[in-house]
């Protein structure tokens, strides 16, 4: 499969370049100490972090996109909090100076010949790659989706895109009453409190309008509970009874039927048990998966997904292969508060790795989930690997708390644009020592 995929094609123009002189007509070629496949959280950290350590030119950054996103911010987008343009920066002002920016797609790589061919016809050598590439959105699979999301009156929208959580804010605000129907797929997803975040925010805001007793919530997980780590899900438990949300578990969405404002949903104990809801408005969470050229490489396993050591984070048949973020193995929370800790760890140990040393340093799996639960209101899951709490304050963040949702909305955001873009934020662990020094 790989020399099917990784056919050498023709060499395009229309992919740009940044930041790099070209000497040969075509832009194929290049070679470097170190790509990072990815100019998301995980990729621009990474780059920051070598491109300060290693001389110019060392490091090259694969992303297509000109726009990075700080995602987190999305569903207080979609609860009409901020503006989706207050989360977005060029690409060009959050990447690393020092670094190259290749304003291009991976297409396919190889991992024996280290080498990444693009989209737009390149190749490119590399000594070390750290992939970091993400997911991808899998609108197609639900029949009627990507249709509906595109047509601006259908009431059916989604926080995980800066194209459409606007559009939430729009159906929540103009809602009337009557069916507000969420959902959570059965893929693997990015910030899996999203999708029963965004159904809070909904229940406080019509609350707000006092139109709450005319609506009825249903969120409809794949799921078999509501949150995969204990002491939050049964906080989240008492949330959802108080606030009347009903909740179906092993729930996934099949189709989106537009024109009668219906969705179709089967069970995932019997896939023919299928059930019809009509909706006033529709949140959908998509099925996600790993871009294709991970996917289709001998560096994914068999879900798609880069097979790295959980703790080490380097691949597990490849050492010159690190990766961060969404797309690996690693069975922790897709959070960027994840990836900030991750950051740390794969740094070490790829500079272990390039002065021919082992890789030392683990990763704990932990991962934070800010989950706001009104306006105003949050609880700050944290934990490590297998659901084990670790909090960074010295207060049960199981509880509702106002001080937590205003950290999500202005705190964390500064720390991203100004600390952890720069490589020089690594999770709250140092805070945590300093004003929780007696948890365990
Ligand atoms: C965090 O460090 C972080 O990174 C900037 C986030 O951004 C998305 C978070 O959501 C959270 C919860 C943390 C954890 C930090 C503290 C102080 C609990």
């Amino acid at each position: 499969m790989m020399n099917v995929l990784c056919r050498l094609r023709p060499c395009s123009k229309s992919a740009i370049v940044r930041n790099f002189s070209l000497t040969s007509s075509c832009l194929q070629d290049q070679s470097c100490k170190l790509l990072v496949i990815g100019g998301g959280t995980g990729g621009c950290t990474i780059a920051a972090k070598f491109a300060k350590r290693l001389k110019k030119g060392s490091v090259i950054v694969l992303e297509p996109s000109s726009d990075h996103y700080y995602q987190p911010l999305f569903t207080l987008v979609g609860a009409g909090v901020t503006t989706v343009e207050a989360t977005r920066r060029d690409a060009k002002s959050v990447l690393p100076s020092n670094a190259t920016w290749i304003q291009d797609s991976a297409e396919c790589i190889d991992p024996e010949k280290c080498v990444v061919k693009t989209a737009g016809g390149r190749e490119i050598q590399y000594e070390y790659v750290v992939i970091a590439a993400g997911l991808k959105y899998d609108y197609d699979k639900v029949p009627g989706l990507r249709e509906a999301l595109d047509d601006k009156q259908s009431r059916v929208s989604t926080i995980y895109s800066p194209q459409y959580c606007e559009k939430t804010w729009a159906d929540i605000k103009s809602f009337k009453g009557g069916e507000a129907v969420f959902t959570y797929p059965d893929t693997p997803i990015k910030c899996p409190g999203a999708p029963q975040k965004i159904a809070y925010m909904a229940d406080s805001y019509f609350g707000k309008t006092n139109i709450r007793s005319r609506c009825n919530i249903t969120y409809n997980t794949f799921m078999p509970v509501i949150f995969g780590v204990k002491k939050y899900a049964d906080a989240l438990m008492k949330v959802v009874a108080e606030r009347r949300i009903n909740v179906n578990y092993k729930t996934v969405l099949k189709e989106v039927r537009a024109d009668k404002r219906e969705a179709v949903f089967f069970n995932t104990d019997d896939r023919s048990k299928l059930t019809t809801v009509p909706y006033d408005m529709l949140h959908v969470t998509p099925p996600m998966s790993t871009p294709g050229f991970l996917s289709s490489s001998p560096l994914s396993d068999d879900t798609g997904y880069l097979d790295v050591d959980k703790f080490t984070l380097q691949h597990r048949k490849h050492p010159n292969v690190y990766g961060l973020g969404d797309c690996t193995t690693t069975p922790n929370s897709k959070t960027a508060a994840a990836i900030a800790k991750q950051s740390q760890v794969l740094e070490q140990n790829l500079l272990s790795s390039m002065s021919g040393g082992q890789p030392l340093r683990q990763y704990d799996g932990y991962g934070a989930c800010p989950i706001v639960t009104a306006y105003g209101k949050c609880i700050l899951a944290e934990f490590l690997y297998d659901g084990v709490p670790r909090e960074t304050m010295p207060i049960n963040q199981a509880r509702e708390s106002t001080l937590a949702y205003y950290m999500k909305r202005d705190l964390f955001p500064f720390l991203y644009w100004n600390f952890m873009l720069k490589g020089n934020y690594h999770g709250p662990e140092f805070v945590r020592k300093i004003i929780n020094p007696f948890a365990k």
